[in-house]
């Protein structure tokens, strides 16, 4: 720890007395990629690149600054792709070195994905990490989950427990969370299904290493099985399995308070539809019975959620834990009914997706709030499932957020496509899901521009940052240390569980990183320290898109491989999704947030010209 902190500072200074720094991505680029650095105080100057033996290998001239404003800086982005030898380089400005070793190998990427996704590991529940796989960061299993009970609101027998193992710990907190969880198991399924031909054979040294199924999926399979514990008998799914605050910064085992179910919610039970549809098709060639299992289980939710479309979380009094809450569950919907439909082709289901059309009003980056755009990934990347007039709508939806993302390239000396409203809680998932965006946009077309963005936005996360540090936990010559980690902080070893991307600068932190902010310059507002959860803490959700960046840009620029968008789903029978009494025809209160009114919950929506109208909560309308 002590190390790695000197390294920084060492190098702050001398950054500060050279005539100019160079940030880039200080882990590694790909042979055949394209390399950019971005150098302040360069502007006209020649960079000049020598390899390990100090010769010089490649003068480039660096362009005309450019102001970028999240930076607040102007930065020259020089172009150094020509050097495909794979090896160790330094820049130099005259007689100066000004960049950290800058390496070039054809597996540039492949250690970071790994690890990023060897994390999720290091997450699991209900599990002892062993040194055989932990290494030094082995420890006793926490949190069994065999007996958590119910929240009282959930008005079940006083005392009646139910088995919950297994599943990740949603972040630096032991929480497991059904909403976090659906949008990171679908990401890494996703990332399984575009390249499968790479994942199949990639080990990343888990127990089940040995069986006859890719890793990967061995490791989802982990958060997929405690998902299915979640549904309760009538088919809704409960929101979230945690104690009732946080508990202290202790090792898994020692945080042994009761968990409980808490809450069930339309938009838990939406995202566990549209993750347990994937997952039946995907693992349907190595287990049929665990596939048919989770299409039945998203078939009997399917049905909860038709019949409860107002059932929004709402954290009560009593409990501190993360909340997740969402008043609006139309985008779950969507992208549920999409995922179904792709593994069903049922009519009354398209009816279900259709209900509200895919359209730009509601269009925005996907987050654990939002996630239109994963109902437009599926849609798009299944031209021979969906119909045309669907997929032409989901693509050119993918285009426009893709094609703003380029845009913001321009004049953009760090060659980052973040904005400055970007840098909030999170944000290095913002630029990570940003990079998915973009890869679909190059599954779709091929076009290079929008992989180059890709590219820009993993360098931005290794190091290509104002702060000139990596944002991933074991990799980079400035590699963050400290991060929001409870097994990290109170473990006995020194460095953080490797593999962790950080939440990353966030312009309106309220912990102990407030006199980190930097208004002016959002994108260096951070504090590498356990105390900033709001810039520092690490999340499955976060890790899970930087492995969709690294793991598809390596499989592409390292692997030549790109997804096939015609490849096709398995096919289950409607019949054998339980059938349930649909009756949803119109969703008036769509976007309605509850309130307490005349003495009784009632759902308020604002339409636009101002006027309130009220609910009950089965949204029959309240004079
Ligand atoms: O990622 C979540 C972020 O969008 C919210 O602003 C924040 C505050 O509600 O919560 C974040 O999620 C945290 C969750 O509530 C509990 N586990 C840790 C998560 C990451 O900080």
């Amino acid at each position: 720890m002590k190390i790695a902190r000197l390294f920084f500072v060492a190098s702050a200074i001398s950054s500060a007395s050279l005539a100019a720094t160079a940030y880039h991505n200080q882990v590694g680029y790909p042979t055949k990629a394209p390399k950019y650095i971005a150098v302040v105080g360069a502007e006209g100057k020649d960079i000049v690149f020598k390899d390990s033996e100090k010769q010089t290998v490649l003068t480039v001239k660096a362009p005309e600054a450019a102001y970028w404003k999240p930076a607040n800086e102007n930065a020259s982005l020089v172009d150094f792709s020509e050097l495909q030898t794979p090896g160790t380089y330094l820049a130099y400005l005259g007689d100066s070195a000004i960049s950290h070793p800058i390496i070039i190998s054809d597996n540039a990427l492949e250690d970071a994905t790994i690890a990023s996704l060897r994390w999720f590991y290091y997450q699991r529940a209900s599990l002892e990490l062993t040194e055989e796989f932990a290494g030094k960061y082995a420890r006793p299993m926490g949190h069994p989950d065999t007996a958590a009970k119910y929240h009282t609101l959930l008005g079940k027998e006083l005392n009646a427990t139910f088995a919950s193992p297994k599943g990740w710990y949603d972040a630096g907190d032991y929480g497991k969370y059904i909403v976090n969880s659906g949008i990171s198991t679908y990401t890494l399924l996703q990332l399984y299904q575009h390249n499968k031909e790479y994942f199949k054979k990639l080990s990343l040294n888990i127990p089940e290493s040995n069986n006859d199924v890719p890793d990967i999926l061995d490791e989802i399979r982990w958060n997929l099985e405690w998902m299915l514990t979640m549904q309760d008998e009538d088919g809704g799914v409960f929101h979230k399995l945690t104690t009732k605050q946080f508990c202290g910064t202790v090792m898994p085992d020692r945080d042994t308070k009761p968990r409980f179910a808490i809450g069930k919610s339309i938009t838990a039970t939406w995202d566990f539809v549209g993750v347990l549809a994937l997952a039946a098709d995907i693992y349907k060639t190595y287990d049929a019975e665990f596939s048919e299992k989770m299409a039945k289980a998203a078939g009997k939710a399917y049905w909860w959620a038709k019949e409860h479309p107002y059932d929004f979380f709402e954290q009560p009094s009593d409990i501190g834990t993360g909340s997740y809450e969402d008043g609006n569950a139309v985008d779950e919907q969507i992208w549920a009914t999409a995922e179904m439909y792709r593994i069903t082709q049922n009519d009354s289901i398209l009816k279900d997706m259709r209900q509200f059309a895919l359209n730009k009003s509601r269009w925005k980056l996907h987050g654990w709030q939002t996630v239109y755009a994963m109902a437009a990934f599926t849609i798009a990347t299944n031209p021979d499932i969906f119909e045309k007039a669907d997929v032409d709508s989901a693509k050119n939806l993918i285009f426009a957020l893709a094609d703003d993302y380029v845009g913001s390239l321009e004049e953009n000396g760090y060659g980052v496509a973040m904005t400055e409203g970007d840098f909030y809680w999170g944000s290095n998932s913002v630029a990570a899901n940003k990079g998915i965006v973009l890869l679909h946009a190059y599954m779709l077309t091929k076009e290079d521009k929008y992989l180059n963005a890709a590219i820009g936005i993993l360098d931005y996360l290794l190091g290509r940052n104002p702060l000139d540090v990596s944002y991933l936990t074991g990799f980079g010559t400035n590699q963050v240390y400290h991060p929001h980690h409870r097994p990290s902080q109170a473990d006995t070893v020194e460095a953080p569980v490797p593999g962790m991307l950080v939440g990353g600068p966030n312009k309106s932190a309220n912990d102990c990183a407030k006199s980190h902010i930097d208004k002016d310059a959002v994108a260096r507002s951070f504090y590498d320290n356990s105390c900033s959860y709001a810039t520092n803490e690490v999340a499955i959700n976060w890790n899970a898109p930087f492995a969709y960046l690294a793991g598809s840009l390596h499989a592409i620029l390292s692997e030549g491989t790109v997804y096939d968008i015609h490849s096709k789903a398995e096919k289950f029978d409607i019949n054998s999704i339980p059938s349930g009494k649909p009756n949803l025809n119109k969703m008036p209160a769509e976007g309605a947030r509850m309130i307490f009114r005349d003495g009784m919950v009632q759902l308020e929506k604002t339409t636009r010209s101002g006027e309130k109208l009220y609910f009950n909560l089965n949204g029959n309308r309240i004079k």
